[in-house]
């Protein structure tokens, strides 16, 4: 609640305020200028180890999945035919839009939603590994990706928790910073999707008049805004808490990959920790001070749970 960074906060007030800046405002006109990110092909394991993750630079790698069985065959059309009968829900960020339907009606929809111009429709953050498993295959691992250590924390179940993000051009993830410490992978599979990218450490601070002071965020240093587009076979890697907005220029379909860097370890449980140990200890006042994000947090705790097999009712494994 007294999070002063607005980049960091949850409300909708807040959100809206960081969006309409990008869509109308001085993040709008500042983005046209950013600079692109570093993008580079061809590049080993033990180089990309050494020049990015090593040093936390972000970095497109162009390409890098262009040999994926998903980026050569799919589209929405190929995919509602394998796993057409899958129960999804659309449009979850949205608590009044949000929808289950089964992948085949989403489908539908989006194309209906095309036809008559209507507001874009997005399906964010499909886990479907519980849903779908057999797509799996057309994404193999990725060599620069194999230093995820959540797979020694957790063990693979939970931590093969990949998202497909599929939606129609037009659709925007908002900018947000993901939980936990994990950097992102993000592999393009279909379409071209644009990423807006801002520092760690960036910070929206308020004005005199308790407005969101934008010029104040572009001035610093740390603001490091950048902009890029992520094509078929790209893999984006974004280091741990690095800011980021998409838009997609085209329909679009990509995979959320996340790593847990070892680095980046004590973060990470501490994080977790506090989430747990918060609702476990303090549920009243988190749920008074936090109610946007009671219920996420909760339900992130439950599937967590479920992944490790944890026996809910027993205090002893
Ligand atoms: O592709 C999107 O719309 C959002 C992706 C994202 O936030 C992520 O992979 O962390």
């Amino acid at each position: 609640m007294n999070e002063p960074n607005v980049l960091r906060r949850h409300d909708v007030a807040s959100l809206d305020a960081v969006e309409h800046s990008f869509r109308a405002g001085a993040l709008a006109e500042a983005v046209r200028d950013a600079p692109v990110l570093d993008t580079r092909s061809g590049l080993t394991a033990e180089e990309f180890a050494e020049e990015y993750r090593g040093t936390q630079r972000p970095v497109v790698l162009e390409g890098h999945a262009a040999d994926w069985p998903s980026v050569r065959d799919w589209s929405f059309e190929v995919l509602a035919e394998r796993v057409g009968g899958v129960e999804v829900v659309v449009d979850s960020y949205s608590t009044k839009a949000a929808r289950k339907v089964t992948f085949a009606r989403f489908v539908e929809l989006l194309r209906e939603s095309e036809a008559k111009d209507d507001a874009p429709i997005y399906l964010q953050e499909w886990y479907y590994q519980t849903t779908a498993p057999e797509l799996a295959a057309d994404m193999p691992e990725l060599d620069i990706a194999q230093y995820d250590f959540r797979r020694d924390l957790y063990g693979d179940k939970a931590s093969t928790n990949h998202q497909l993000w599929i939606g129609q051009r037009g659709g925007v993830t908002r900018m947000h910073q993901d939980s936990y410490m994990v950097d992102v992978m993000h592999a393009q599979i279909v379409g071209t999707k644009r990423w807006y990218v801002m520092g760690p450490d960036a910070v929206l601070p308020r004005d005199a008049d308790g407005e969101p002071d934008f010029d104040a965020l572009l001035a610093s240093p740390q603001a490091k805004l950048h902009r890029f587009d992520l094509k078929p076979g790209d893999v984006l890697y974004l280091p741990a808490n690095w800011f980021h907005r998409i838009e997609l220029l085209e329909n679009s379909i990509g995979l959320g990959r996340k790593c847990l860097d070892q680095v980046n370890l004590r973060l990470h449980i501490k994080q977790r920790m506090t989430e747990l140990l918060a609702l476990l200890l303090n549920y009243d006042e988190v749920a008074e001070t936090h109610p946007e994000l009671v219920d996420v947090v909760m339900a992130r705790s439950r599937t967590w749970a479920n992944r490790m097999d944890i026996d809910l009712s027993r205090l002893r494994p």
